[in-house]
C-alpha cells in the first residue's frame, strides 16, 4: 500500500479486517514499530475522534505527533496549478507537501468538501496534490467525497457485532439542519460492497449517491421498508449530490427512532459522530443497548492503527 486514500489502496480486504483485529485485541503489540518515526496530521477542518483516535494510534506504536491546523497555525495553501497567488494563500501544497515530508514519516490529512462545486470536490484536488508532491505515504482523514478510516472502523465494528455470516446493513439517510458531504455514506459503501454483507441504502428521493458508488446496491425509498430484518442501521445524513450541496429536506420522519428499529432484527444502531440527538437519531435510539457508537468510535483507533502498521513494516 502506497497511501490509504480509499478502499482501492487496499489490496485484500479480508486480511487488512483480519490484521485489525489483532490490533482490537492486542493494541501494544507493536510498541517500537514507530521507534523515531513521526506522524503529521493536518487538519483544515473540525475534529474530535480522528484527531485523538489518530495521536493514539501512534502512541500505541511508539511513534511522535506533530499537529498542524491549516488557517489557524500555518498558512493558507494553495492548491490550483499556475494561478497567480496574489490572493489569500501565502504558500502552494507543491512546497507545503514537500517540506513536510522533510519533517515526517507519514502524512494524515483531513479536507471536507466546499459543497459548491461538485467537479472540484470529485476532483480531490488537495489530497490529490498532497500524494503527488508529498514523498511519503498519505493518510486520508477525510477528503471532500471520502473517510475511508471511518469505513474501516465500520466494518471492524459490524463484523465484532455480526450474529451472522453475512448480515443485512442498511444505511439510511436522516436530517440535518446543515449541508453535510457525502464522504461518510460513499466510503461506507463502497467498503460495504466489497465485505460480506446484504446493503441496502435509503434516503428521500433526491438524494442519491454518486453512481461510481451506488451502480449495483439495492436503494429503497420506503424507509420503514429497508429496516425489516436488518441487522445493523447506519444513519447518516448527506446533502444532496444531484442539486449539488443543496437541502432538500428536513423531514423529521426520516429521524431514526423506537418504532422504526421495531422492525429490524433487534438490529444494533451505528453513526460516525457527532450526532445530532433527536435530529438524526431519538434519545431512545441512541441510548438503548442497542447503540454501539461509542465502540465504533473507539474502532477509530484501530482503523488508523492497522494502516500506519502498514507504513512502518516497510
Ligand atoms: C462531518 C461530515 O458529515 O462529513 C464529519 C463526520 C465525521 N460531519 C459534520 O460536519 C457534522
Ligand atoms: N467520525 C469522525 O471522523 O469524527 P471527527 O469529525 O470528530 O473526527
Amino acid at each position: 500500500m502506497k497511501n490509504f486514500f480509499s478502499v482501492k489502496d487496499v489490496e485484500n480486504i479480508n486480511d487488512l479486517l483480519s490484521k485489525a483485529l489483532k490490533v482490537k485485541a492486542n493494541p501494544l503489540a507493536n510498541q517500537n514499530l514507530g521507534k523515531n518515526k513521526t506522524l503529521g496530521l493536518i487538519f483544515y477542518n473540525s475534529s474530535l475522534r480522528t484527531r485523538i483516535s489518530s495521536q493514539k494510534a501512534a502512541y500505541n506504536l511508539g511513534m511522535d505527533v506533530i499537529v498542524l491546523n491549516i488557517g489557524n497555525d500555518g498558512w493558507q495553501l494553495e492548491s490550483k496549478d499556475g494561478v497567480v497567488m496574489d490572493q489569500g494563500a501565502a504558500e502552494h501544497i507543491k512546497e507545503a507537501a514537500a517540506v513536510i515530508s522533510e519533517y515526517v514519516d507519514v502524512i494524515g490529512i483531513r479536507c471536507f468538501a466546499g459543497l459548491e462545486d461538485r467537479k472540484l470536490d470529485y476532483s480531490e484536488e488537495v489530497l490529490q496534490n498532497f500524494i503527488k508532491y508529498a514523498t511519503v505515504p498519505i493518510i486520508n482523514l477525510e477528503s471532500s467525497t471520502l473517510h475511508p478510516l471511518q469505513s474501516l472502523a465500520d466494518l471492524v465494528t459490524i463484523e465484532s457485532n455480526k450474529k451472522k455470516v453475512r448480515p443485512k446493513v442498511v444505511l439510511t439517510w436522516a436530517p440535518h439542519p446543515r449541508a453535510l458531504p457525502q464522504a461518510v455514506a460513499n466510503s461506507f459503501v463502497e467498503w460495504m460492497k466489497e465485505a460480506d454483507v446484504d446493503l441496502v441504502i435509503t434516503h428521500p428521493k433526491g438524494y442519491d449517491l454518486a453512481p461510481q458508488f451506488v451502480n449495483g446496491v439495492t436503494v429503497e425509498h420506503n424507509q420503514k421498508k429497508a429496516f425489516e430484518k436488518a441487522d445493523f442501521i447506519y444513519a447518516k445524513n448527506w446533502s444532496s449530490y444531484t442539486e449539488y450541496g443543496k437541502i432538500l429536506s428536513t423531514d423529521q420522519s426520516w429521524t431514526v427512532n423506537q418504532d422504526k428499529m421495531s422492525v429490524t432484527n433487534s438490529a444494533k444502531f451505528m453513526h460516525c459522530l457527532p450526532v445530532r440527538r433527536n435530529v438524526v437519531v431519538s434519545d431512545e435510539v441512541i441510548d438503548s443497548e442497542n447503540s454501539i457508537v461509542v465502540e465504533q468510535a473507539g474502532n477509530r483507533v484501530v482503523s488508523i492503527q492497522t494502516v500506519l502498521q502498514e507504513f512502518l513494516k516497510k
